[in-house]
């Protein structure tokens, strides 16, 4: 009997420590492990392929552009129309994505022939009741804005916004700064149109599924909480990253992004934190709805790891009404207004300031000892020329 007991309790024993165990792996993030070993104590798992594809909900996943053909008869749109409903009867659910090799960008232009220039869009059977801006921080991705063109076009129409996409490229190869060029994006998106929602917009993050409206709440949104490059979850409560959604309201109340941020990295969580300091809150969609595919690739040539990055965010509180919107200083380049999207070019200067001050002119010989820059100046930057090319 003792024996018996004794055996019981080692039994025990042994699958409480396996519990803590897995416990803790999970708490590690090594999920797919622990899930795996649960696989194995129950039966098998039949649907197990259908669960690997990148859709959790049950309606299949179609093709983003499948029930917008309707549309493209000859219709223009026109005054006095009705309303659009306030749900989209074109919204599908669930959308595949993947990203052929070969797509071009005549090819996007041909499926979205109701964008206008400068990738603007109104639904031509009604009134939209949103209007939407898309600020997109670029360089040197091109690649990955081609994709992204090939989903937002009809993953805004299908949702009936009055919708314009903006492309705001950093001149130069200085040190990137996404959240600056948020800000210019902000100002020249606004400049042109009354939007009600601007969406900052990572270049490389394709919306996986339409019931993800891109249109404003009452609080700043987080859009992008389930990524495929997080396991589809949220990777921390404050995660502010990727994508983004703030009312022109929103965002001046907490003075735009931090300017400051050169590099890869902590830009989104200042501007999470912003967002608490300036009284509001985050609000997101649901882990079914909110899910984006990322675009695999590599920390790109000039943006670095931000090594100051952590000492910015401890302090963020004392600076962002001294940093932001109020104090975003940038040259614009050019503005062009391409067929699927306005590209706007601009000298957003060095952590040196604006202008970083240039070689004087060579000082009389008895004078060599003054001070002199240390970098090159941008680009041709200073022409503040505006473009309008086709
Ligand atoms: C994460 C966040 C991103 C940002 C970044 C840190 C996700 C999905 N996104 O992105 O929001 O907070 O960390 O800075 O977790 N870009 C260019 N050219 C460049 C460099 C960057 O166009 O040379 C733009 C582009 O829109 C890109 C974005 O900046 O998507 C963020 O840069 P990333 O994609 O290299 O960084 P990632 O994926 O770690
Ligand atoms: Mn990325």
């Amino acid at each position: 009997m003792v024996s018996l007991q004794s055996k019981w309790r080692y039994i025990f024993m042994f699958l409480g420590i396996q519990l803590v165990v897995m416990a803790l792996l999970s708490r590690e993030g090594y999920q797919r492990r622990v899930t795996y070993f649960i696989r194995i104590f129950r039966k098998s798992d039949a649907t197990g392929s259908a669960t690997r594809n990148h859709t959790a909900a049950s309606v299949p996943a179609s093709d983003v552009y499948a029930n917008l053909s309707g549309l493209f008869k000859g219709h223009s749109h026109k005054d006095d129309m009705p309303y659009c409903p306030a749900t989209s009867p074109l919204i599908g659910g669930p959308i595949h994505v993947s990203f052929p090799s070969g797509l071009t960008l005549a090819e996007v232009q041909k499926k979205n022939p109701l964008v206008l220039r400068g990738g603007r869009y109104r639904p031509p059977h009604c009134e939209a009741r949103h209007r939407t801006a898309i600020v997109i921080p670029h360089r040197n991705r091109e690649h990955h804005l081609k994709f992204l063109l090939y989903y937002l076009h009809p993953f805004l129409q299908r949702q009936q916004l009055n919708y314009g996409i903006y492309v705001i490229h950093q001149a130069g190869n200085y040190t990137f700064n996404r959240a600056k060029l948020m800000n210019v994006g902000f100002r020249e998106a606004m400049r042109e149109e009354d939007w009600d929602c601007l969406f900052f917009h990572d270049v490389d993050l394709i919306p996986e599924d339409d019931r993800n409206t891109y249109i404003c709440d009452s609080n700043p949104k987080h859009a992008a909480i389930a990524m495929d490059k997080f396991g589809y979850k949220l990777p921390y409560k404050m995660y502010f990253g990727g994508v983004s959604a703030l009312t022109p309201l929103h965002y001046l109340k907490m003075n735009g992004f931090p300017n400051n941020y050169w590099g890869w990295g902590g830009e989104d969580d200042d501007i999470g934190v912003r967002v608490s300091l300036a009284g509001m809150y985050i609000t997101r969609p649901s882990l079914k709805v909110g899910r984006y595919k990322m675009i695999k690739h590599t920390l790109d040539k000039g943006n670095g790891v931000n090594p100051k990055r952590f000492n910015m965010l401890a302090k963020t509180r004392q600076t962002w009404k001294l940093d932001g919107m109020n104090t975003a200083e940038y040259e614009v380049i050019s503005r062009q207004y391409l067929p699927l999207y306005t590209n706007i070019t601009v000298n957003i200067g060095t952590e040196a300031g604006l202008h970083p001050t240039r070689p004087e002119p060579r000082p009389p010989a008895k004078n060599l000892a003054g001070p002199h820059a240390a970098e090159a100046p941008l680009d041709s930057a200073k022409q503040e020329d505006v473009r309008s090319d086709e």
